[in-house]
């Protein structure tokens, strides 16, 4: 062997070794397991989870309206109450890749109610979270006040949104900081395909989540700039924004004419400002999906 192919077997060597780290790095997504067999899977976890456990509802009970505090889950010595027993049930409705539905059961944990008004599934949101898994584990968490996008980030987190209020208007500090007080704060246990399902790179394929959120604002959002929010973009309510009315690959959500009739959305959505999309031609659909 030559000093050239000497060198190029090693590079191979050390591409192949750094590509392998990559992958293990990255995790390894396997092809979706059945939904309906999953959720049945999670569901009996998640139950027996929330019967088996509770949380620091006094902490959250005794604190003070500007204080934040970390959601942590406690056994039931000393009579406390089960998670189960405080949480309300909602289903999402779970798409699989051939767009069929499956209904899917997620709990709301609320832990402190707000003062203000409730953002959408679809708004950007400054917030405090933590993320666990039912083995109690914290794989994300901020403790600091961040902005999100709600509409990337797992369905189950999104979904949460309307379940929460905002703070009142904060006051500025000395240093140029916002003080938030009376906002809310509620958790979401979730199954593993309102989360990751089969992706591995986050957290264990198939993990169920539970999600803890403080509320402090947020902003309503309109991607596109069309003057339609977006949460009114996902026509059908299924939480799903891929409606793509004009069919031209780009979703109602980004796109600024969704008709395709050569009128920007926002010329003819609502021309005469009284709150109801325009529908000239009284067939029903608004001017600003139909191109007739
Ligand atoms: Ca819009
Ligand atoms: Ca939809
Ligand atoms: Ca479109
Ligand atoms: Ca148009």
């Amino acid at each position: 062997m030559n000093k050239l192919t000497h060198f190029l077997a090693i590079f191979g060597i050390l591409i192949l070794l750094a590509s392998c780290q990559e992958q293990q790095r990255m995790g390894f997504i396997a092809p979706p397991r059945d939904y309906a067999d999953q959720l049945a899977v999670d569901n009996d976890s998640l139950i027996s989870f929330m019967k088996q456990w509770s949380y620091n509802h006094e902490a959250y009970s005794n604190a003070a309206s500007d204080e934040h505090i970390s959601f942590t889950i406690d056994s039931l010595k000393s009579g406390k109450t089960p998670i189960y027993d405080n949480v309300q049930e909602f289903t999402f409705k779970v798409k699989d890749g051939n767009d069929e539905y499956h209904d899917h059961t997620a709990y709301v944990l609320p832990l402190r109610e707000g003062v203000g008004d409730s953002p959408t599934v679809a708004d950007s949101v400054f917030i405090t979270y933590r993320g666990m898994l039912l083995n109690r584990k914290i794989f994300d968490e901020r403790t600091s006040p961040m902005w999100l996008e709600t509409l990337g980030v797992v369905k189950g987190f999104s979904a949460l949104m309307p379940y929460l209020k905002k703070a009142a208007v904060p006051t500025i500090n000395a240093d140029g900081t916002y003080s938030f007080s009376g906002f809310g704060s509620a958790a979401i246990l979730m199954p593993s395909a309102l989360g990751y399902y089969n992706d591995s790179r986050a957290v264990p394929a198939y993990s169920p989540l539970i999600f803890a959120v403080d509320l402090y604002t947020f902003n309503p959002t309109d991607h596109d700039g069309d003057s339609v929010p977006t949460s009114l973009e996902d026509l059908n309510g299924d939480g799903y924004f891929d409606e793509d009315t004009d069919s031209d690959g780009i979703p109602d959500f980004r796109d600024v004419d969704d008709d395709n009739d050569g009128i920007l959305t926002r010329d003819e959505y609502d021309v005469n400002n009284d709150n109801v999309p325009d529908d000239s031609d009284g067939d029903g659909i608004p001017d600003y999906l139909d191109n007739n």
